[in-house]
């Protein structure tokens, strides 16, 4: 099949299982056209099946706001028509769904007729929680489309609760390359960091509000007055970097955290750490905590969103009610202090972690792409 993907280029969860989806779909013999403003993070690699449009606007002085989903639409219009795609995969309804809805009706009227499939990732939904001018244009573009997915029975729920929605909507999750991400041998970087052999715990994200990197710091401060000898690594980077700083000189803890910044090879990092946590306010399924299952580091997580669906309590981590920071220190406390319960708690993450595949919710996808098809 000729696929195009349209996704978010930048650092976050819908960008990389869009494009790992397509690198995914052109080692099983697709051609794949990826379709962005930028070259997304994780398209780092030549492959002979595998091209990136870059979508273009000129900045007039006319427009105070340049339209993104009306050059999106037309470089699809070309894209579609000229390398003859048999199905368009947009990752976000916001502008995506609704710029491919418009590339379709445009190929219309020369009839030519592609399916287009929308994968809901969860922000779309907040930022209609939050800005309701954009609800007509996100139900009206779901319900355009030829299928849609969500990556947790968490987010159907939600966007059908939300909105009138008339489309079934296929549960397909976030998934992991087993192989990429697993426990190796990083000794000479665990010493470095951690030269008494002090317990690791770890933190990745984007650093925005919802997802709380204070809660880290304040359950991080409770593992310390326990006595327990340990350091916070922070991977990642945004608007809530410089108040987490500023918490952490409050209560004299900066020489126990680290911030790492951006970083590529997470699993070099993930390999060292003996605790994840991801204690964000929304979460629709959370890739960053699959990440760290699949290198069999434990997850102490807020109970929300599709974490649930995800972290199992008591299994492979905890779940612990938002902003409950007295809880995971806790959870933390008990977990750091006993081998038994660590060494637990990693085997069934990973063993958690194998559910989602990669090349079985790969199989998903496609399977879901020839049923869409079917019925065109
Ligand atoms: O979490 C983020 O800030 C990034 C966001 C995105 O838009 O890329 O991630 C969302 O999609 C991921 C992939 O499906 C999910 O794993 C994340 O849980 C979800 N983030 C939120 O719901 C906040």
């Amino acid at each position: 099949m000729n696929i195009g993907i349209v996704l978010y280029p930048t650092y976050g969860g819908s960008g990389v299982v869009a494009t790992e989806l397509g690198k995914g779909l052109a080692q099983r013999g697709h051609n794949v056209h990826f379709v962005s403003y930028a070259r997304p993070m994780r398209l780092d690699e030549f492959h002979e099946r595998i091209s990136f449009h870059e979508v273009s606007f000129s900045a007039y002085p006319l427009f105070e706001y340049p339209p993104y989903d009306l050059a999106l639409a037309s470089h699809l219009v070309d894209i579609i028509k000229f390398h003859k795609l048999d199905l368009l995969h947009v990752h976000y309804a916001i502008p995506h769904a609704t710029s491919a809805y418009l590339a379709k009706q445009i190929l219309g009227e020369t009839g030519q007729h592609i399916p287009v499939i929308t994968t809901l990732h969860g922000t779309d939904i907040t930022i209609v929680g939050s800005d309701p001018s954009y609800a007509p244009v996100v139900t009206f573009s779901i319900n355009k489309s030829d299928g849609v997915t969500a990556v947790s029975e968490y987010l159907r729920n939600e966007t059908c609760n939300r909105f009138d929605i008339e489309n079934e909507i296929e549960v397909i999750p976030n998934f992991i390359d087993l192989e990429r991400f697993k426990r190796s041998e990083k000794s000479h970087f665990k010493k470095a960091l951690c030269p008494n052999g002090e317990k690791v715990l770890v933190h990745v994200s984007n650093f925005r509000e919802v997802k709380r990197v204070s809660d880290t710091v304040e359950l991080f401060d409770k593992v310390l007055k326990s006595g327990i000898e340990a350091h916070l690594l922070l991977v990642g980077d945004g608007p809530d970097r410089q108040k987490v700083e500023n918490r952490c000189r409050e209560l004299g803890i900066c020489e126990h955290v680290r911030f790492l910044g951006k970083q590529e090879k997470i699993e070099d990092i993930l390999s060292i750490a003996d605790l994840f946590l991801i204690p964000s306010g929304s979460e629709t399924f959370g890739l960053a905590a699959l990440e760290a299952m699949s290198c069999s580091v434990p997850v102490i997580s807020s109970n929300i969103g599709g974490l649930p669906e995800l972290n199992i309590h008591g299994e492979t981590g905890y779940l612990c009610d938002l902003g409950d920071t007295d809880a995971m220190g806790d959870y933390a406390i008990s977990i750091l202090s006993d081998d038994e319960l660590q060494q637990k708690l990693s085997r069934n993450a990973r063993k958690r972690a194998e559910v989602f595949e990669q090349s079985l919710v790969i199989d998903h996808y496609e399977s879901y792409y020839r049923k869409v098809m079917k019925r065109m």
